[in-house]
């Protein structure tokens, strides 16, 4: 039988398990990346575990979240990171040079290579042909040491496309409208990908739009053949060598069938606030717009600031909207300075930001008090921007430009006709900003520099024969991990100082939560459907692991989550009926008893609700390497028995 892309790229890097759908694989990463809000974490983990230099083919730590210094906190974790990776063989790409996704695509993936990084978004690399996930930090780290990955053996879906875009229709027109069919738990266990005559219609830059977004769908992550594009787009890059074939085979089996004609798409947006409440700009209407903001991992490229320049030209900005445009790399900041379209830009009165994710994860621009952005990110969980009751949508690049032009949420189709933009035959290529690794002889006289913010991690346990303790928070579906630990610019700087962050922890649902904790010492959380979705910060399992959570029980996870809870020692669990979850009200009683030997013996797991006494079955899906994990108190416990 023939095997699918992602079949194919599991199987040439399987290191453990058969291939079963549902089952454990084991996978030998030859790529890492780290951002820097999750890098100082997976960093102190890489410390921890004792490696004196990292074993991958290439891992690159990358500056680019955190780049708002109002204090001395992310400069000093930047100076951390930097020099972990001169040490240890990491290259660093220093603030300025862009976001990482953006320029891991443009100077580093490699077609038929696997890629984890500690950011959900790393999927992007799926657009030139990469097996590309999104990992908790200490799995990063753990891939840096040359360890295995492991995943659950996901399902394969296809996205056939026909046709091809009409005019002003674009890459993020399609990954919206997989969104709307798919919603956002409809990618879990599966990995999304696209084939069919309309690929060839699309660049890699706009198939990097659609599987950086597929972290949307919940997916393990989604992929692109590497055909002839790809080969085009990687000579441009001055990397002909890296491109390889990379295509399904025609008898290739999909567990799902999805068929998009393109021609048929219209211009999109993700109404307030997730990214799969999709309509067409025409059904949403002209609601009045306050800012618009251009840029973000999923729309930064060299073509996105092409088409918004060219539609910027010679106009100006409506007067009642704020437009801020950040191109996602060097590469592109430098390209458009240089061909004029950054002039085009500037003189319709945009405020150009640095090539950083910057308002993508509230680091300034947070809208105006129950204010309308419209963004050409990917997420728009509510608060995330910063603005508690600010309402954002999700949008195309044309749709942003145009609209910041008219004031209102504009289809973009009515401006006539269409800037038609090509991809350059040669980018412009200087890799000045990202450092190389001290040789492993010059290696022992770098020193790795803390800084006062830096606060060890949380420590956990080995697991206790009963779990007793209060329901100390209940939420609903969908809870992401912006709720769980929220970012933005006030916080972020904290994420290597779990003492302090934990004080915002869950603040979007229940400001009270961390005081009700900390009081009862210990408890236990119980969640709705998908719960833990978006990010892949660990923080939203090492925080809940520092104030005393033990468990976990929900309706369903959302996968990365998931693993950062086994990592951190935190027992998830599922309800065996999902009417349960209604019998349990906060503050109840609640006692997992005997958990352990269940757990060891794979028995069923029952939870007793000591305030209402009742009794309900609970049901774990945990390989045996990750119950050993559970069982050791977490991942670093697990390793350090395990060597
Ligand atoms: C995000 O988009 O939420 C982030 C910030 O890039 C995160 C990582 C983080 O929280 O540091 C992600 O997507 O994983
Ligand atoms: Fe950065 Fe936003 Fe992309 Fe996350 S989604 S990596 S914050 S640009």
């Amino acid at each position: 039988m023939g095997m699918t892309i992602g079949q194919k790229l599991i199987s040439s890097h399987l290191v453990s398990g058969d291939m079963t759908v549902g089952s454990e694989v084991g996978i030998k990463i030859d790529q890492t990346l780290t951002q820097d809000a999750t890098g100082t974490m997976a960093y102190l983990e890489f410390e921890a575990m004792g490696t004196e230099r990292v074993k991958t083919e290439l891992s690159v730590a990358y500056i680019d979240h955190n780049t708002l210094q109002t204090g001395f906190e992310n400069a000093d974790d930047h100076r951390f990171i930097q020099s972990v990776a001169k040490k240890r063989g990491i290259r660093f790409s220093r603030p300025g040079n862009g976001i990482c996704h953006q320029v891991h695509l443009e100077r580093f993936g490699k077609p038929g290579k696997t890629l984890i990084g500690s950011d959900s978004h790393t999927p992007t690399g799926g657009g030139i042909g990469m097996l590309a996930m999104g990992a908790g930090g200490l799995d990063v780290a753990v891939a840096m040491g040359g360890g295995t990955y492991y995943i659950t053996m996901p399902k394969m879906v296809r996205v056939n496309l026909t046709g091809k875009l009409s005019p002003w229709v674009a890459a993020k027109d399609i990954i919206l409208e997989v969104l709307r069919i798919m919603t956002v738990k409809g990618g879990v266990g599966k990995i999304i990908e696209y084939g069919g005559e309309g690929v060839k219609t699309l660049s890699v830059p706009e198939r990097a739009t659609i599987t950086n977004m597929g972290a949307e769908l919940g997916a393990t992550t989604s992929v692109f053949p590497s055909d002839e594009v790809t080969k085009a787009f990687l000579k441009a890059q001055n990397r002909g060598e890296d491109w390889i074939e990379l295509k399904a085979d025609d008898d290739a089996v999909y567990d799902e069938i999805i068929d998009i004609d393109l021609s048929s798409l219209a211009p999109m947006a993700a109404m307030p606030h997730m990214p799969d409440r999709v309509k067409s700009v025409t059904e949403i209407g002209e609601i009045k717009v306050d800012q618009v903001c251009i840029g973000s991992c999923t729309n930064s490229s060299l073509l996105d600031m092409m088409k918004v320049a060219a539609i910027l030209k010679g106009k100006t900005v409506h007067p009642s909207v704020s437009l801020s445009i950040a191109p996602g790399s060097k590469q592109v900041l430098n390209m458009i300075s240089q061909n004029g379209a950054l002039s085009d830009m500037i003189d319709a009165g945009a405020r150009i930001l640095e090539s950083a994710c910057g308002p993508c994860i509230g680091m300034g621009q947070s809208p105006n008090s129950a204010g309308v952005s419209l963004r050409t990110f990917n997420r728009n969980f509510e608060g995330r921007s910063g603005t508690a009751d600010a309402g954002v949508y999700l949008v195309s690049p044309e749709v942003a430009a145009v609209s910041a032009l008219t004031g209102v949420l504009t289809d973009p189709r009515t401006l006539g006709e269409f800037p038609e933009i090509a991809l350059p035959d040669e980018f412009t290529i200087n890799d000045n900003m990202v450092e190389l690794p001290a040789s492993p002889e010059e290696a022992d006289s770098v020193e790795v520099m803390y800084g006062p913010n830096i606060k060890p991690f949380p420590s956990s346990e080995p697991m206790e024969d009963d779990i007793t303790a209060k329901a100390v928070l209940k939420v609903g579906d969908d809870i992401t991990t912006d709720h769980i630990m929220p970012a933005g610019a006030k916080i972020l700087p904290y994420r290597s100082n779990i003492p302090y962050l934990s004080q915002f922890c869950f603040g979007v649902c229940d400001k009270e939560f961390p005081e009700r904790i900390k009081k009862e010492g210990k408890g236990i959380i119980i969640g709705g459907a998908n719960y833990g979705q978006g990010s892949s910060r660990e923080h939203a399992a090492l925080v809940p692991l520092y104030l005393g959570v033990k468990a976990v029980i929900t309706k369903s996870f959302a996968r990365i989550h998931c693993a950062n809870l086994i990592n951190a020692g935190i027992l998830p669990l599922n309800f065996k009926d999902s009417n349960d979850y209604d019998r349990i009200d906060q503050g109840d009683e609640l006692s997992l008893k005997g958990i352990k030997n269940a757990i060891i013996n794979n028995e069923t797991a029952v939870l007793v609700n000591i305030t209402k006494d009742e009794e309900y079955e609970l049901k774990y899906e945990l390989s045996k390497r990750q119950k050993d994990i559970i069982l050791a108190g977490g991942l670093l416990n697990y390793t350090k028995m395990a060597f």
